[in-house]
């Protein structure tokens, strides 16, 4: 079998079938995927990855993609492992992903929160943050997407750790922040293509979150994240907006994705799927497997461009 045994694809996973996913997928497709240890979360949870590498042996170069950087974006997680699915499901008999599979490697981390995943299905289904503790555990949390090294601390942040965009006590504060950023900054030679998938709103955002300023290649990042629109909408008509997340929405600092190209990764986007606020955070399940469809085509479409590029 291609996929877990009935796993389901519509509903959203507490961490431990998340986990249990993880095994049966790199069990079942062994040619395929394989799992690896990237660090551990501030409660010494595991952080996993999964590698999807067509055996061959010509190098590579490597397309990472994280969810679930924020607790609350169930719909996040759920589209890594909607993403697995579709590849696996498809890589013999999809014209595209056989192409692309030749070429590149997918690097996918289904889960970058996972302290905070469980505490949103646990405690509090609106936790944005990690669960660190702070001020001698009077406060908890650090915003992972403003911890990262890219003028932190600076913009579109708080120093409160009981807030919702506490940027933590300096760049790289937290575990999982330094998982991430140390294992893609040993690869960033190799890395085309970094997507970090969030909710919701329905953009593609671009460099940079920190300033207006363009980045040198932001009228090709601009072209492809249109034409991933593009593809999206086809589906079934879900308008995105594209456009630097400093213009379009507000500045923020010490995004994942503004260190990443910062340091080099020229394909850099931000996804922030359904809706537009309707249900927010709280997506119904009955919309998971339509988000997930019409993103895969902008995603695929991504991957597809760096690959002809
Ligand atoms: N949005 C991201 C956040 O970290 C972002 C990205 C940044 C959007 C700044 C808009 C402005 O806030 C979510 N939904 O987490
Ligand atoms: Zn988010």
């Amino acid at each position: 079998r291609q996929v877990p045994e009935g796993y389901i694809y519509t509903q959203y996973h507490p961490m431990e079938e998340i986990y249990q996913w993880m095994t049966h997928v790199k069990e079942s497709n062994s040619e395929l995927v394989t799992q690896h240890y990237l660090g551990k979360t501030s409660e010494n949870r595991t952080m996993y990855y999964l590698q999807i590498s067509q055996p061959s042996n010509k190098t590579k170069k490597i397309i990472w993609m994280d969810c679930g950087i924020h607790a609350r974006e169930w719909i996040s997680p759920a589209f890594c492992q909607w993403f697995v699915k579709e590849i696996l499901q498809n890589y013999k008999s999809d014209p595209k992903i056989i192409r692309f599979l030749q070429n590149l490697d997918l690097y996918i981390l289904p889960v970058l929160s996972v302290d905070g995943y469980i505490y949103s299905w646990e405690k509090e289904r609106l936790w944005r943050k990690n669960r660190s503790p702070h001020m001698n555990g009077t406060c908890y949390g650090t915003d992972l997407n403003r911890n990262f090294n890219s003028s932190w601390g600076s913009i579109g942040v708080s120093y409160n750790c009981s807030s919702d965009i506490f940027c933590g006590s300096g760049p790289e504060s937290e575990p999982e922040t330094r998982a991430v950023a140390q294992f893609i900054e040993r690869k960033k030679e190799d890395i085309l293509c970094y997507l970090t998938i969030h909710s919701y709103g329905q953009y593609i955002l671009t460099p940079y979150g920190s300033t207006t300023k363009p980045p040198s290649n932001n009228e090709e990042l601009m072209q492809v994240a249109g034409k991933a629109a593009t593809a999206l909408m086809g589906k079934y008509g879900t308008s995105y907006q594209v456009g630097a997340t400093s213009l379009i929405l507000y500045s923020n600092s010490g995004s994942s994705r503004d260190w990443t190209h910062m340091i080099g990764i020229p394909f850099s986007y931000t996804f922030e799927l359904r809706d537009k606020g309707t249900h927010g955070f709280v997506l119904p399940p009955d919309q998971i497997q339509p988000t997930c469809e019409e993103t895969m085509l902008a995603v695929t479409a991504i991957i597809d461009y760096v690959d002809q590029k």
